[in-house]
């Protein structure tokens, strides 16, 4: 064992920086480039990584302390062959071995001088960023519209380690931004196109206070340096109130805020100057999962889903991580493809449709008999009619009657559609599907149990291709042959409302004079109260009741 001084590596042309996190504390035992501390600039945060595995022996900086390349940051406890190696590694841990700074630091600042007013178009690209690759876009500081000065913020990228603001290296009005939150940007990306040129730049000199003349190719920098380089833009008031609302937290902060989807903006900062800390989102997720607090973004949700006709972003709370196997023994199987797809399509519609469902029962019991008196008459044609082949027929007159429920919402618009074509769910070995029965209303029951069994059939052979499953404008999903009372099915979007069926069973029925045992069949109707109310479901399910209990009705 010995000990060895991790210090601060050649942080670009930083003159002294902030501590404004300790990440680790004395006795915890770190990895070799685990990151030890955050320090802040006016332009960037970023992490300082050990140089080394080793258990931390005793802190030498504390919250607040200015510092800069060199300064001792701890004091680590290292096995007897990383002692030997430290000292020339600490001084420039491998996460930061920045080439000269000043090189760094015109990269963004170098255009400037030349093309900082613009008359026509122009391209802002990522300047160099170094050997960050596929760096990630967390924060968007302009819109369409907005007058940009030279070496104004345009964006926030964050890599593992850092995280640096993109200046522009024009001035004008913004006309096209190329780049939104969570995408990712390489060295010469283009980020916005700016269109006439605002006031002549007034100083070049100032738009690139720091830097160093610049050398015709900048070289590549650092992840450490590129923040340098960042560094040099003016612009920013350093630590105060943060630029556009931009709030205060490390990388690492912000990392896991992003992890846990808490919106930063909403975080209440209790570190020094209002800085947002890991135990403050933890404070705001307890908070919001205790129900004592409410995300705006999931207060906005649901008519920013509406309103956008997209999956918009409901900002809930993460999926819980459970380690199943600390409590038995488990076996992880990957999801088949129905089931991902059909996963994700259940997922938007139970959560975007604001979906009722009514319970009903319907009296089949002269239908059944009539159903199996047909199939025994028609045991030689070889198709048998089945009970939802009526259904199917039934509902149809029941959208009929009921046109909202054979429509979609379209934004503010209702689309009737004057065809009616019915799916139905399908259980299949890969998980579940939906046939369509197309113009049910052009065909009979004898038609449509027969085509049903044959696309139940090719469902279960997993050979439906994509004709076979679109185009419905209602869906009937049955477990009559399976069992159970009622259920809540979930609408198959852009459809409006869907018929759950269970198994139909003998119950005692007063007639006025006595119980009869009668065939009931219970009926589950759910629907978008967007565009069905109340009222006209309970009489949908009624009607169609009606006409299960005598099937003449279809007729009329
Ligand atoms: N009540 C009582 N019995 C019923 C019934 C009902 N509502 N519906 C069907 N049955 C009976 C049938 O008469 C048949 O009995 P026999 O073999 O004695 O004639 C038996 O149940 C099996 O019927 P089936 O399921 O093969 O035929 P079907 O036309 O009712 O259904 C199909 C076809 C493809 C819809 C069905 O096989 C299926 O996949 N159902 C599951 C649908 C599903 O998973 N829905 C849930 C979606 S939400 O996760």
């Amino acid at each position: 064992m010995a000990i060895i001084e991790i210090k601060v590596p050649d942080i670009g042309d930083f003159d002294e920086v902030a501590v404004i996190e300790l990440l680790v504390k004395p006795g915890d035992s770190v990895q070799a480039e685990q990151s030890l501390i955050t320090v802040e600039s006016d332009k960037a945060s970023m992490e300082i990584p050990s140089s080394a595995a080793g258990v931390v022996k005793e802190l030498k900086v504390a919250l607040g302390d200015k510092v800069k390349e060199g300064s001792l940051v701890l004091l680590l406890e290292v096995a007897g062959a990383a002692a030997v190696a430290a000292p020339a590694t600490a001084a420039a841990p491998a996460a930061a071995p920045a080439p000269a700074a000043a090189a760094a630091a015109p990269v963004a600042a170098a255009p400037v001088a030349a093309t900082a007013a613009v008359a026509g178009p122009v391209e802002v690209r990522v300047p160099d960023i170094g050997d960050f690759k596929d760096v990630a876009v967390i924060e968007v500081f302009v819109k369409p519209g907005d007058a940009i000065k030279v070496e104004q913020s345009l964006i926030t990228v964050e890599s593992d380690k850092a995280s640096m603001e993109i200046p522009s290296s024009h001035a004008g009005v913004l006309k096209e931004l190329k780049v939104k939150v969570g995408d990712t940007v390489n060295i010469g990306d283009l980020l916005a196109i700016l269109e006439g040129a605002a006031a002549p730049v007034a100083a070049p000199a100032a738009a690139a206070p720091a830097a160093a003349p610049a050398p015709a190719a900048a070289p590549a920098v650092t992840p450490v340096a590129a923040a340098a380089a960042v560094a040099a833009a003016p612009a920013h008031n350093p630590t105060a109130t943060p630029a556009l609302g931009l709030p205060h937290a490390s990388p690492s902060v912000r990392k896991f805020a992003r992890e846990l989807g808490v919106p930063l903006d909403e975080v209440k900062g209790s570190g020094a100057k209002g800085r947002i800390t890991q135990e403050d989102v933890q404070a705001f997720t307890k908070a919001v999962m205790a129900g004592s607090a409410q995300t705006k973004a999931i207060a906005a949700a649901a008519p920013k889903a509406a309103a956008a006709g997209g999956g918009s972003e409901l900002g809930l709370i993460p999926w819980p991580k459970v380690d199943f196997a600390k409590f038995g023994p488990i076996e992880r199987k990957e999801l088949g493809r129905i089931k991902k797809i059909s996963g994700a399509n259940l997922l938007r519609n139970a959560v975007m449709i604001p979906a009722v469902t009514n319970h009903d029962d319907a009296d089949i019991t002269d239908l059944e008999a009539f159903r199996v008196s047909t199939n025994k008459e028609n045991e030689k044609s070889g198709v048998k009619v089945t009970m939802l082949a009526f259904l199917i027929k039934a509902c149809v007159a029941a959208l009929k009657k009921f046109p909202e429920f054979n429509s979609s919402l379209d934004g503010d618009a209702l689309v009737y559609k004057q065809y009616y074509h019915i799916g139905f769910a399908a259980d299949t070995p890969n998980g579940l599907v939906v046939p369509v029965i197309k113009d049910a209303d052009k065909k009979g029951v004898l038609q449509i149990s027969q085509e049903m069994g044959e696309l139940a059939k090719k469902a279960r052979d997993g050979k439906l291709g994509p004709a076979d499953m679109s185009g419905a404008t209602f869906t009937i999903s049955s477990l009559g042959g399976i069992g159970g009372r009622y259920f809540t099915p979930i609408i198959n979007a852009p459809e409006v409302a869907i018929l759950g069926v269970c198994k139909s069973q003998m119950e005692p029925k007063w007639d006025g004079k006595a119980f009869q045992p009668r065939l009931m069949l219970p009926l589950s109707l759910t629907w978008d109260h967007r565009v069905i109310d109340g009222a006209a479901a309970a009489r949908f399910n009624a009607f169609l009741g009606q006409i299960l209990a005598d099937f003449r009705r279809v007729l009329l």
